[in-house]
């Protein structure tokens, strides 16, 4: 290294006090330092490449997982401006989007017009949150390089390294995410591909590969869609039954704003496939452009249907549930000043962006239904079947609140509730089978733990209609359990129990169980599920004796960590058989009590990759939906832990 290399000059310490700032308080620039806050180191440095991409500079990223712990990612964007910048007389314009807050892109009024929302806070974040990160660039036929150590102190300086290969263009950048600040500094394979597939679909044409080195066996995921959003909802829909082969598809442009939306019904209930993003961003939360797509369908759905005498003079109108019913859409904005409001801050508040979706939507649907005859008439019978199914369950909701009126308190027979009215301290464990259910009695604190046996298989949540769902007796228990209502009748604020724990035997039908209730959660009181509340037990699947005492492990990776820390131990293990046939006490020790059980939590990190798995376990393809809960029978994919 050369003397130029290390020589500080002013720029780089004003330069060094802002990265400082984030080291102090990461949560404020990615959110967390948990696993969310590592990716999102990724999904940073990713975003700067599909930027390119958006200007139209970019075909290909290539993101890979490397042997050593970093994570590399290469694109054939322009590269990285490499000249001094205007405003650090020492720095090159490189150097600033390393190390300045909020350069990105953006400096110089060269900008782009359109970028990512929620990520926008720059490179220069990754690298000061990085041990070390190394940067190529090619540019103009040459290759310039530089790296950093430490939380962005500069190691060594932008240099021309030589020629650029066969004359690319484009941009690598290296980092190592800094242990001091990560409480887990290794990445899992399965969150990029959940996240880089989608980014795929929202950029047409552009190729993302994955590649994952750490292991001897590489793992490797290519995306690129010709149809963009039309493949994504082709993707979503492929474990359902499609009502019609034809994918609706329209967009339009107004003052630089654009909007893109794909439409395809199944022959499924589910009136919640709506996905929308914005600038990229997955807008769990909706916002204007839902409401704006929400607004124009019921309106023209509904004209469509009276011009055509579909539904008569005196009928009711359609409602929009009714028409959104096996309805999978997505909705794709584009626009410069994206405001991002609610609690995650993934709800789309521009107001402008709902006219121009209803307006696009009034226009360019009605004309497809026009040249669309024959997908518009199945599309009508399927809306007034479900309208019909709609009030039929109204009735049913008002006998079965009437019902739960009438038994006093309104609590189930089953239930063993816990003493305490304290839904914060309170839990409830919702147990397969009655033997199971008769020692989760016997050994829980009956001050805080209620027990619900729950028997054999509950009906079927995807492809049941709620009319027929409410007549469900373990259905009507679970809901008056939790005491919270249930679809857009939910409020978790009435919730009687913050720990809502699924406890079921570790084998193939225990994991259906646990998926079915999550099902019924997911579709029927979301809000539980992305608050966090929902649980899964983990009851050991091995016990040995090590001298007097038995020894009680989780699954076979415990079991093998085990052993590596034992090697002497007699190889001898018992495979316990269910939950049914263990004592109270061991169901105590082992699974249920506070101060040593382990349970996952429950959540749902993208709800349009969650639908697709939930569809895809609980929709009519009954065998992809064996192949997956026999090979994921420990591990449920939309799991975070
Ligand atoms: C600033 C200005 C320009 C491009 C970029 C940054 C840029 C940043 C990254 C980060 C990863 N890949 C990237 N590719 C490009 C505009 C370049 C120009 O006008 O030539």
């Amino acid at each position: 290294m050369t003397a130029a290399d290390t020589s500080y000059s002013a720029a780089d310490i004003t330069v060094l006090e802002g990265l400082e700032a984030v080291r102090k308080r990461p949560g404020m620039y990615i959110g967390s330092t948990g696993p969310s806050g590592l990716h999102h180191l990724i999904w940073e440095v990713v975003d700067n490449s599909v930027d390119e991409a958006m200007a139209g500079h970019c075909s290909k990223i290539s993101v890979t997982l490397l042997e050593n712990g970093g994570c590399q990612v290469v694109d054939d964007g322009r590269g990285i401006p490499v000249g001094k910048h205007h405003q650090y007389e020492d720095l090159t314009a490189a150097e600033v989007v390393l190390t300045v807050l909020h350069a990105g892109g953006k400096f110089g009024g060269e900008g782009y017009k359109v970028s990512g929302g929620l990520h926008g806070v720059g490179i220069s974040v990754v690298n000061a949150l990085s041990s070390r990160v190394e940067v190529e660039i090619d540019r103009e036929g040459r290759r310039y390089a530089m790296s950093f150590v430490d939380g962005g102190q500069p190691d060594s300086k932008l240099k021309d390294i030589g020629e650029a290969p066969s004359s690319r263009t484009g941009t690598t950048v290296r980092f190592w995410p800094d242990s001091e600040i990560f409480d887990e500094t290794k990445f899992r394979f399965q969150t990029l591909i959940e996240r880089l597939q989608m980014m795929a679909f929202l950029n047409q044409n552009l190729t993302i590969e994955i590649h994952d080195e750490r292991e001897e066996k590489v793992k490797e995921k290519i995306f690129c869609y010709e149809g963009g959003i039309r493949d994504f909802v082709s993707h979503i829909n492929s474990s359902k039954e499609a009502l019609f082969e034809d994918i609706g598809y329209f967009d339009q442009e107004d003052e630089g704003n654009e909007v893109e939306i794909a439409f395809q019904w199944n022959t499924g209930f589910n009136a919640d496939g709506l996905h929308s993003f914005a600038n990229g961003i997955n807008t769990i939360e909706g916002g204007m452009h839902e409401e704006g797509f929400r607004t124009a369908l019921t309106g023209v759905i509904n004209r469509y249907a009276r011009s055509k005498s579909l539904i008569k003079d005196k009928d009711d109108n359609l409602q929009g549930e009714d028409i959104r019913e096996g309805m999978t859409t997505i909705i794709s904005v584009r626009l410069s000043e994206p405001q991002f409001e609610g609690q995650t801050k993934s709800k789309l508040g521009n107001v402008e962006i709902r006219s121009l979706v209803q307006k696009a939507t009034n226009e360019r649907l009605s004309e497809w239904l026009e040249e669309h005859p024959a997908e518009a008439k199945i599309i009508l019978q399927k809306s007034l079947n479900s309208q019909r199914a709609r009030i039929a369950a109204q009735d049913a909701r008002k006998s079965a609140r009437r019902k739960s009126a009438l038994d006093g308190a309104g609590m189930p027979e089953k239930l063993k509730d816990c003493s305490s009215k304290n839904p914060e301290e309170s839990e409830i464990f919702i147990v397969e089978g009655d033997s199971a259910g008769g020692s989760a009695i016997q050994a829980r604190d009956p001050r805080t733990m209620a027990i619900l046996p729950i028997r054999g298989k509950i009906l079927n949540v995807e492809r049941a209609r709620l009319d027929k769902m409410l007549k469900n007796n373990e259905v009507q228990t679970l809901i008056q359990a939790i005491g919270a209502g249930f679809g857009d009748e939910f409020n978790i604020e009435k919730i009687r129990y913050h720990k809502i724990i699924l406890l079921a035997d570790a084998d193939v039908d225990g994991s259906h169980i646990r998926t079915l209730l999550l099902t019924f959660f997911f579709r029927q009181m979301r809000p539980l599920v992305e608050a966090g509340h929902i649980y899964v037990a983990q009851p050991p699947l091995f016990s040995t004796i090590v001298g007097k005492e038995k020894i009680y492990l989780k699954d076979e990776h415990a079991k093998d960590a085990f052993l590596s820390e034992n090697p002497k131990h007699k190889r001898e293990f018992q495979r316990l058989k269910g939950l049914g046939e263990m004592d109270f006490d061991e169901l105590q020790s082992t699974t249920m009590d506070p101060s040593q059980r382990s349970l996952l939590q429950v959540s749902v990190s993208m709800s349009s990759i969650a639908d697709e798995v939930f569809s895809t376990l609980m929709g009519e393809d009954v065998q992809s939906r064996k192949n997956f809960i026999q090979t994921n029978a420990h591990d449920v994919r939309f799991l975070d832990i």
